[in-house]
């Protein structure tokens, strides 16, 4: 793999800067944030309000943690513009869940805010090594979801030549990168696998294709994906990190050189760490759920928004913003299986372990005679494997899930595409249990 670490010269003079200078930036842009909230969101007046505190109460920093915070619901409750701070006419852009689980939550941009949003994606794809004049094949989804147009919008900012080529249709994606020769990639870690596969069906060699970084986010993937993924490409791979409610994806990013976890933009979104049961702030290094605050956005200012997203702060390396660990499990998708919290990044981790099974996975849960059981359901990685090799290759898997895990699973090994594919973000945990008991 080629050295992509970017020229200093190249980086914002803020990703940089002393943490002094970056902290006096944050209160002053902090302190104009709550007073924009305040004034022109009639929700963040009564939860302030409510909650007895006002904008001038912040002094410092850590006076944020005397604010109430937001959540998902309260987007819902105030659907689709009861958050907007700004008159419907100036907003530029719109962007929206997909509301698959009740109401979609709508977010919005005015022109400035997308040129906030093409800055930080600008930067991030500058961290992982691209330079303006580089090719970028972007096959994160286009349309409401915030990954493709966001990384669109960066890829413009920096001065990339962009493929806006969306995700599906993988035979073709294959084929373009053939044709055009990108030197990065941005998709989910998930349909990086079935692109991979294709390369396999169309009998092209992937580690020989102009690919050399690869841009994963808007799901989990482990450490142990990043090694299989860059041995596959020959590439490196690095995480990007977003949410719609803060931005979209940009709001951290890891750096190529250091692949260390996840700068956050720290000059627009304010990053705390709380702990999820009794919603105080923890220090920095320890693990809890991850809160943001905007400092920058005109259209749909955020405060405090609680992410569900678990990670701990860490101190900056290749820039000085605070890293965030890289994003493991999500508070929704954690599996309580006979009292034991599982996530299912520690299923791929000891998937990846086991060389005769593909990473492509799913978790089923279901509650036959009233206790719960969970089935992996993983395929082959060679479609000649016998009976007798499956089932070895489930025993070491569930072998290796008790072992790290500590509880009993199943695992079924289908054949070669026998596990759903993913286009965008895959889905982990199909739930058959019996709702409401
Ligand atoms: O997924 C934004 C995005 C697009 C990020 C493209 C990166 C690349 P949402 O659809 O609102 O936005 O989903 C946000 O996805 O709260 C996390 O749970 C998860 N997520 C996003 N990036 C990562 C990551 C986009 N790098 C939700 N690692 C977040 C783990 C991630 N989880």
């Amino acid at each position: 793999m080629k050295d992509l670490t970017p020229a200093k010269s190249t980086l914002d003079p803020i990703e940089i800067a002393s943490r002094d200078e970056i902290q006096a930036l944050q209160l002053e842009r902090m302190k104009w944030s709550l007073r924009h909230a305040y004034d022109n969101v009639p929700f963040y007046k009564n939860s302030f309000d409510a909650a007895g505190v006002h904008p001038d109460d912040l002094h410092a920093l850590a006076d944020l943690s005397k604010f109430p915070f937001t959540v998902k619901n309260d987007l819902r409750d105030n659907y689709p513009f009861g958050l907007f701070a700004v008159p419907r006419e100036q907003v530029a852009r719109l962007h929206a869940s997909s509301g698959t689980t009740g109401k979609p939550t709508v977010v919005g941009y005015t022109k400035n805010d997308l040129d906030n949003w093409g800055s930080v994606v600008a930067r991030s794809l500058r961290a992982a090594g691209l330079c303006p004049g580089d090719m970028l094949h972007n096959a994160y989804g286009y349309g409401l979801f915030t990954g493709g147009m966001g990384i669109h919008l960066g890829s413009d900012y920096l001065g990339l030549t962009t493929v806006p080529v969306s995700g599906g249709m993988t035979p073709r994606q294959v084929r373009l990168i053939g044709d055009f020769q990108p030197k990065g990639i941005t998709v989910t870690p998930s349909y990086a696998l079935s692109i991979l596969d294709e390369f396999a069906a169309q009998g092209v060699d992937p580690r020989k294709s102009s690919l050399e970084v690869g841009i994963f986010g808007a799901e989990p993937w482990t450490n142990a994906m990043r090694l299989e993924i860059e041995d596959a490409f020959d590439m490196h791979a690095v995480d990007i990190y977003g949410l719609s409610e803060v931005m979209g994806p940009g709001v951290s990013m890891e750096c190529v050189e250091s692949k260390d976890g996840l700068h956050i933009w720290e000059d627009h979104f304010y990053p705390e760490i709380i702990n999820p049961e009794t919603g105080e702030p923890v220090a920095d290094g320890e693990r809890g759920e991850l809160v943001f605050t905007s400092l920058t956005k005109e259209a749909f200012p955020i405060i405090r928004y609680r992410t569900r997203d678990l990670t701990r702060l860490l101190a900056g390396t290749a820039r000085s913003m605070r890293r965030m660990e890289k994003v493991t499990g999500r508070t929704d998708d954690m599996i309580i299986l006979r009292g034991v919290n599982i996530f299912p990044t520690q299923i791929e981790e000891a998937l990846m372990e086991v060389k005769a099974l593909a990473p492509h996975f799913q978790i089923e849960l279901s509650r036959p005679d009233r206790m719960d059981q969970m089935r992996v359901i993983c395929e082959c990685a060679d479609a000649a494997m016998t009976d007798e090799s499956r089932t070895a290759a489930a025993r070491q898997l569930s072998a290796k899930v008790k072992q790290t895990v500590g509880v009993s699973i199943k695992v079924d090994v289908a054949d070669v595409g026998g596990v759903p594919r993913s286009e965008g973000k895959a889905v982990r945990i199909v739930d058959n249990r019996p709702k409401g008991q």
